[in-house]
């Protein structure tokens, strides 16, 4: 006789899941019934069938493998008959993706706050992933969280905790859960997609790597991909193992906070590849010797040669990236005669399209990039990609990258963040540019002329459904633009991000300064949003 157990409990203000999942400080999450409430909240919602199979796993931060305890039990007491989760409780986004497509369960957990830093003080986050193993789509996250506010009881069943470090099956009151090896699965899924002897071999020949883990979870999964499959040098994966608090870092692959990565790139011991991945694994961070590669640019460039990988000989579908990433991939899709969809940032909206065999390929501007492989970005997945095309090709990133350019002419690009800047200030700051829009048309900014200034809105061309508010445009006539948007993923004060792009075309100066190409754009975006006057600050806080 299994007994559930009833816990009375009251609403919490703000359990809102954002750009990707509920993302809140530790000490939030500890408050009693906090994380209960939303995982019941979850299961309220999605009303999995008697019997349905749960994923769970996380990055490894702080509060992981207590979460992980409570959501076992909680399932339990709301029916599911099985729980495959990571052992040590360790799954990256990516590898949580696959689990659930390949064994048919009804959705995942996945605890993670991504790239934000970990520990007591830090950030912690839950985000609910569905059967085709992506992010959960604005229906459902609405849902969830409409729950959020009318919950009053959670239901549990006393058990001890699973032994999550064995792997095995056990019951917890009549439910299965088993303890996986979190790697496994996903490497064989890596070595089906590429060309591993044509890597092994570029290896054997002398081809050299740096990758930084970043003390987060893809540490055991670039050992065992990199280092024990393909052949690199043991020492090749560096800060490879996952910590709670990450090493006092921000686990965020860019030229910031992967500076020691990014100094030797661009200094005399350089390796062929530098790459990196963020606390979740979803992310990638691809830097050639003495040539860094921004994310929009490596979506195109990927698109532009990913067939040359046995996992992709078919071709492309489709491509998609979301609406502030550069326009690099378009070039690439019209040249190719595909489709280039355009969505709102988060990963979410990439689903259907994937779904739907519409698009192949998919990225952000912030280092996402993706395939229908799963259906999260992954962050290996792209380094493991950009390998196959350097190893069949025998040519470096930065020849690489100056080939495409001269094809496609090349899209300056960078994201200016103002972080932890007061919500009221920045809600203000959008309110009256979004107003001021419409006037824009045909206005000056030094030698920039305003074309275009919309609000971005999105019609899912599968389900229909609207997106709406997704970002402030201002384009300009020579095709230049800037967006304005607020961070979904923050849990203190408000993030401003402006992203900033020009393009130049092949006969034009294709191996200049970023920041003297995007000058005059830079300071637009200053004048036109009022930057300086709405948050006092002066400068970014992060150029990415
Ligand atoms: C950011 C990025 C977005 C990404 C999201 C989740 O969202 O801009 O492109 O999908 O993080 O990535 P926002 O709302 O803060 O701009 V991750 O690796 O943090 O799961
Ligand atoms: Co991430």
């Amino acid at each position: 006789m299994i007994m559930i157990r009833t816990v009375p409990t009251q609403p919490f203000e703000g359990q809102v899941p954002g750009t990707s999942g509920l993302r809140k400080k530790v000490r939030v999450f500890q408050q009693a019934n906090y994380a209960e409430n939303f995982i019941q909240s979850v299961f309220d919602a999605v009303r999995p069938e008697a019997g349905a199979t749960l994923v769970i796993g996380g990055d490894g931060r702080f509060l992981n493998r207590t979460v992980i305890q409570q959501a076992i039990r909680i399932a339990a007491a709301n029916g599911y008959g099985r729980v495959l989760v990571g052992r040590g409780g360790i799954l990256s986004t990516p590898a949580a993706s696959h689990l659930i497509r390949l064994n048919r369960a009804s959705g995942g957990l996945i605890l993670s706050a991504s790239h934000n830093p970990g520990g007591p003080d830090e950030d912690f986050g839950i985000k609910y992933n569905i059967a085709n193993g992506g992010p959960a789509p604005e229906g459902v996250t609405g849902a969830i969280h409409a729950r959020t506010l009318e919950i009053d009881r959670w239901l549990t069943v006393d058990t001890p905790d699973v032994d999550l470090d064995t792997p095995g099956t056990v019951a917890v009151a009549g439910m299965a859960v088993t303890v996986v090896d979190p790697v496994a699965d996903y490497a064989d899924l890596m070595e089906t997609l590429f060309d591993f002897a044509a890597i092994r071999a570029a290896v054997a020949g002398g081809f050299t790597m740096r990758f930084d883990a970043m003390s987060a979870v893809t540490g055991p999964y670039a050992i065992e991909i990199l280092e024990n499959r393909l052949g690199f040098a043991r020492g090749t994966v560096v800060n490879g193992v996952p910590l709670e608090d990450f090493g006092g870092h921000h686990p965020d692959p860019n030229m910031i906070h992967a500076k020691p990565l990014f100094d030797l790139m661009m200094g005399p011991d350089a390796p062929d590849l530098g790459a990196a991945s963020d606390g979740d694994g979803d992310r990638n961070l691809i830097i050639g010797r003495g040539r860094f590669v921004t994310p929009s640019d490596s979506l195109a460039m990927l698109a532009a040669n990913m067939h040359v990988a046995p996992g992709y000989r078919a071709g492309l579908k489709g491509i998609a990236r979301s609406m502030p990433t550069s326009a690099a991939a378009d070039r690439v899709a019209a040249a190719l005669g595909i489709a280039c969809y355009e969505t709102p940032t988060g990963w979410k909206f990439f689903g259907n399209l994937l779904d739907a065999g519409m698009a192949t390929i998919c990225g952000e501007e912030s280092a996402g990039t993706g395939s229908d492989h799963v259906r999260e970005k992954d962050g290996l997945w792209a380094v493991l990609l950009w390998l196959n095309i350097l190893a069949v090709r025998g040519i470096s990133v930065d020849a690489l990258a100056r080939e495409h350019w001269a094809r496609f002419g090349r899209n300056y690009y960078a994201r200016h963040d103002y972080e932890g800047i007061d919500s009221g200030a920045a809600n203000t700051l959008m309110a009256e540019l979004k107003d001021k829009l419409p006037t824009l048309a045909g206005a000056s900014f030094g030698p920039l002329s305003v074309q275009a200034a919309d609000s971005f809105s999105y019609t899912d061309p599968v389900d229909h459904s609207v997106s709406s508010n997704q970002g402030l445009r201002v384009i300009f006539a020579d095709g230049s633009r800037i967006v304005f948007r607020l961070s979904g993923t923050g849990t203190q004060g408000a993030t401003l991000r402006v992203y900033l792009e020009r393009y130049e075309p092949a006969s034009g100066a294709l191996d200049a300064e970023t920041s003297a190409m995007l000058a005059d754009l830079i300071a637009a975006a200053g004048t036109i949003a009022g930057i300086t006057r709405h948050t006092g600050r002066t400068a970014p806080d992060v150029i990415t």
